[in-house]
């Protein structure tokens, strides 16, 4: 066999390869199992003892040189993918594009910041149904069919399916949990209830057909109006800060007795009533079967939009529903 020309061909078929694949396949020809290379090494053995000195020192040589300009040709694919990348597909030196992440809404921030207040003093966090029965929305709350109270509850009723099926509701508010929370659990007790209500009302700057509002209920053997003063007082610092003013008056409520208003200021400076609250009626937890006297409680009713209204100073609690990313895009 000569050598030297099959040196020369090896390097001429290494040169041609356009590709890693065609690289390897040449290598594999001259160097592989059955590869020339191979072949001839295997086929020494019929020669004599001098000239199998001789041929297989060449051929080991040839087997070098072409090992090694397999692995430059090699390095050259490599070197030259990785340019042609960087010039044409990849700039590895660019910076990277900066990842857009979401953010909470300001309602979703409200609540969960109100929670973390409220645990922070004892108060566990649970859920009730938005779509609610007449009994626990209404009747349980001492609001029976005839009361002129269910006035102030302007409400979705559901349609019934059957003639004899029990009227139910959209929650015109949280308080039902009151009621579905006494029944099932037994005083002591601290709890909040976030969840969105709704209402068949005109809406304007401070109503809204639907809003959320964040229920208190906390219950002991006893329990004053001064206890609900000191939550609350505790709780709007916290949340708005030391300087906080809230003002309570008197309101009615059918399952409170006495019933209050809280109120804070809105960046116009004018009070803007932020919840319903009061001490639980004797007849609520009549309705929960406890007996008579035995426990006391208040409760309370905060609107989250009233909250972030004055937190944010925004105008209007509708903002809140449109969607508007220049507006939810500032929290
Ligand atoms: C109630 O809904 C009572 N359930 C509150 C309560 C709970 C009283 C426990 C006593 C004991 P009221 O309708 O006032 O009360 O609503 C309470 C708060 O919800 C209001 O102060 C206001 O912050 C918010 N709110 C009421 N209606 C709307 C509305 N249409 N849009 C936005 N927020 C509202």
């Amino acid at each position: 066999m000569d050598l030297d020309q099959v040196s020369k061909e090896a390097q001429q078929a290494i040169n041609k390869c356009r590709d890693l694949s065609e690289l390897e396949e040449t290598a594999r020809h001259y160097l592989g199992k059955k590869g020339v290379v191979t072949t001839a090494f295997s086929q020494l053995t019929k020669l004599s003892l001098s000239q199998k000195k001789s041929e297989g020192k060449k051929l080991n040589q040839v087997q070098a040189i072409i090992a090694d300009q397999v692995k430059q040709k090699e390095k050259d694919f490599k070197e030259n993918l990785f340019q042609s990348q960087s010039e044409s597909k990849i700039d590895i030196s660019r910076p990277g594009k900066k990842i857009k992440l979401g953010h909470l809404h300001p309602l979703t921030k409200v609540v969960r910041e109100v929670e973390d207040i409220f645990q922070l003093i004892g108060f566990s966090v649970v859920e009730g149904p938005e779509l609610e029965t007449e009994y626990y929305n209404f009747d349980a709350l001492n609001i029976p069919a005839d009361h002129p109270a269910r006035d102030i509850w302007d409400t979705f009723w559901i349609k019934k399916s059957k003639p004899k099926q029990k009227k139910n509701l959209l929650r015109t508010h949280t308080s039902p949990n009151q009621a579905r929370y006494l029944e099932k659990n037994q005083p002591p007790l601290r709890i909040i209830v976030p969840g969105m209500c709704y209402r068949h009302e005109a809406t304007d700057r401070t109503h809204g057909f639907q809003f959320m509002q964040i229920e208190g209920l906390m219950v002991d053997e006893q329990v004053s109006l001064a206890n609900f003063k000191a939550v609350v007082e505790r709780f709007s610092q916290m949340f708005f800060g030391p300087d906080a003013e809230i003002r309570i008056i008197p309101d009615y409520f059918p399952f409170t007795e006495p019933s209050v208003e809280v109120s804070m200021r809105n960046k116009a400076g004018e009070w803007l009533e932020i919840m319903g609250a009061g001490l639980v009626h004797p007849n609520v937890f009549k309705a929960v079967g406890y007996p008579p006297y035995q426990w006391q409680g208040f409760a309370f009713g905060v609107g989250v939009e009233r909250l972030a209204m004055i937190k944010y100073g925004l105008d209007d609690v509708r903002q809140l529903y449109q969607g508007d990313l220049r507006l939810i895009q500032q929290f």
